[in-house]
């Protein structure tokens, strides 16, 4: 690197190897790991699915351990934001390009760039400034703004879960150690340490510079938007073609790619970036078969699909000599429900404004009932519900365990059934009649509540959920199965202005706007539309205090208060979901 850094870095070259693309892939995980995962003889079982595929279609494979990893010299700064002068994840890609394009006569001297999530994120770097021989982008699942919706928090929400990834991660050069927490059911420990600061405190966390960015900077203040790369690159312009890869059900970065997308509308950088939208977990378009998700089947290999009909063609077309255009639509998104690809030139299809198609509010209503028509003037107002922190609804049903746990249940949890919360008098669900039409979204629902607590903050989360019939006969396993399609929690101190929380007015009426994920999904005739709202989402986010204090990560065990929570359905106030029904 131009400081004289040398950053350790795995080839992969094929034996018949002629004037051949080069893909680099930078990562935190290990380049060695990365390019050993058995000791098969074929790359198929040696490489991650997505970096066989390359290899299948001709590429040459690049893994490089960033600054201060494994075997990197340096040092290491957990997504480093760009520094400008210096060296940072921008410099490191060119310099890195640059060796690569002297230095492997089997090449072309053409480059790509791909990886998914923190390795997405520094694909994602690699376009700013570019080098010349950078020619295509590929980023999956990349993490764009910790702040509003990715890894670390979302809407304000911390998501003390993800502590432990800081942990593993930052500890140690090797990432050897792991989480101390190894119960069954991680529940309870995080329960006992009390806030996410009592946590880092118990593990020794609170010496990480990591974690004391997280817990200086809870607010969005300048820290978080100077590096969120959707601002960055719209504002800087993408030169590079680029292929952003969503996926609707990402536990880690649900936010980031759809974001940025958005964010380059109407900018000079449109016609250079593409969206692919996908019915996957974390990292699955490059991971996994794509063929089921949890209980959830989609008819088909999405993942190898998308690879294949997608992503190579995409790279050939950008890097490899005389290779023919790629008809790639803009946007190429997978429709959860009918289980059918299809393509569009925009996305969203449908928003408030401005879209092929007008989003509809779709009311809550008395009787925990849900329609397309608004409440009537005489309509009864609200419903309740007692917060108590000290009883916090669970993101998943217990045991919970820990983040990188034996079972993987993190992975699909974004796909569990919703059942065990909207038996919890703590939870309110509101659901439609039976569907007679299929209802078709695509784009991202908005939630808006009128609603009050007798605290003084609060987090509010909304779940969107595809009810299925009580009788299943295509899967009888899904019986009444109750399956997100989107949700999220804004934390509430955050409600008119992310950088500068206050307090809410204890038991006045307020409306809160949180926009819930981009999904592409139909819900088909015999279902039913579900919406629950909750005020905790445990132990992934912390606990709320419910009362107001500076920084809830190092509330004090005093500072935790029950709270009566209502939500409006009235005249005036009229909770609603924005849904972006599209033709
Ligand atoms: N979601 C992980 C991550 C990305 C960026 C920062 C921190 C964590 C990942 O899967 O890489």
């Amino acid at each position: 690197m131009r400081d004289g850094a040398k950053l350790n870095t795995t080839i992969l070259i094929r034996k018949d190897a002629n004037a051949a693309p080069l893909i680099l892939d930078r990562t935190p995980y290990n380049a060695k790991k990365l390019t050993s995962l058995s000791q098969g003889p074929a790359f198929a079982t040696t490489l991650l699915p997505f970096h066989a595929d390359l290899m299948r279609a001709g590429y040459i494979i690049v893994l490089q351990d960033v600054r201060g990893k494994d075997g990197s010299e340096g040092d290491y700064v957990m997504a480093r934001p760009l520094n400008p002068g210096g060296v940072d994840n921008a410099t490191d890609a060119y310099d890195t390009i640059d060796w690569l394009v002297k230095n492997v006569p089997e090449s072309n001297g053409r480059v790509g760039t791909i990886g998914i999530s923190y390795n997405g994120y520094a694909a994602l770097m690699s376009l700013i400034d570019p080098h010349p021989a950078l020619r295509a982008s590929v980023p999956i699942d990349p993490m764009v703004d910790g702040w509003k919706g990715d890894d670390w928090f979302h809407n304000g929400a911390y998501r003390q879960f993800m502590t432990e990834w800081l942990y593993r991660q930052t500890t140690t050069k090797g990432s050897a150690l792991r989480w101390p927490d190894t119960a069954l059911d991680s529940y309870d420990g995080w329960l006992a340490r009390g806030s996410a600061g009592g946590t880092a405190r118990a593990f020794g966390i609170d010496k990480l510079p990591a974690w004391r960015k997280m817990a200086e900077h809870p607010a969005y203040d300048a820290f978080w938007q100077d590096q969120a790369l959707d601002r960055v690159l719209a504002q800087r312009g993408i030169s590079v073609p680029t292929l952003l890869v969503h996926g609707s059900w990402d536990q880690e970065d649900i936010y980031g790619a759809p974001a940025l997308f958005e964010a380059t509308r109407g900018t000079p950088s449109s016609d250079k970036v593409r969206l692919v939208i996908g019915p996957w977990n974390h990292g699955g378009a490059g991971l996994g078969d794509g063929a089921s998700l949890g209980p959830i089947k989609f008819r088909s290999d999405t993942a190898y699909w998308f690879r294949w009909n997608v992503m190579i063609p995409f790279f050939d077309q950008h890097l490899k000599d005389g290779a023919p255009a790629a008809d790639i639509a803009p946007v190429t998104a997978f429709e959860t429900g009918t289980n059918q690809w299809r393509q569009f030139d925009h996305w969203p299809q449908s928003c408030a404004s401005g879209c092929a198609a007008s989003s509809k509010p779709l009311y809550l209503r008395s009787g925990g009932t849900l329609a397309f028509t608004a409440p009537a003037p005489r309509e009864s107002g609200f419903d309740e519900y007692v917060s108590d922190p000290a009883k916090p609804v669970t993101f998943r049903q217990r045991p919970i365990e820990s983040l990188g746990g034996p079972k993987g249940e993190w992975k699909n949890w974004l796909v569990e059934d919703q059942r065990f919360a909207a038996s919890r008098p703590d939870v309110l669900t509101y659901v439609s009649e039976v569907l007679t039409e299929p209802v078709r979204i695509a784009g991202k629902p908005v939630a808006n509540l009128f609603a009050s607590t007798s605290g003084t903050d609060s987090d509010w989360v909304v779940k969107l959920i595809d009810v299925y019939p009580a009788e299943n006969p295509g899967d009888a396993n899904l019986g009444g199965y109750q399956l997100p399609i989107a949700m999220d929690v804004l934390r509430g101190r955050y409600r008119d202005d992310p950088a500068r929380p206050k307090p809410i007015p204890a038991d006045a009426t307020v409306r809160y706007r949180l926009d819930l994920p981009h999904t592409s999904h139909v819900f088909l005739p015999g279902h039913r539309i579900m919406v629950q709202i909750q005020s905790s989402w445990f132990p992934l986010y912390d606990r709320n205090p419910q009362r107001f204090v500076d920084n809830i990560m190092f509330a004090q065990p005093n500072d935790y208060m029950k709270a009566t929570q209502r939500v409006f359905h009235k005249l005036g106030a009229a909770s609603h979901i924005e849904l972006p029904i599209a033709p």
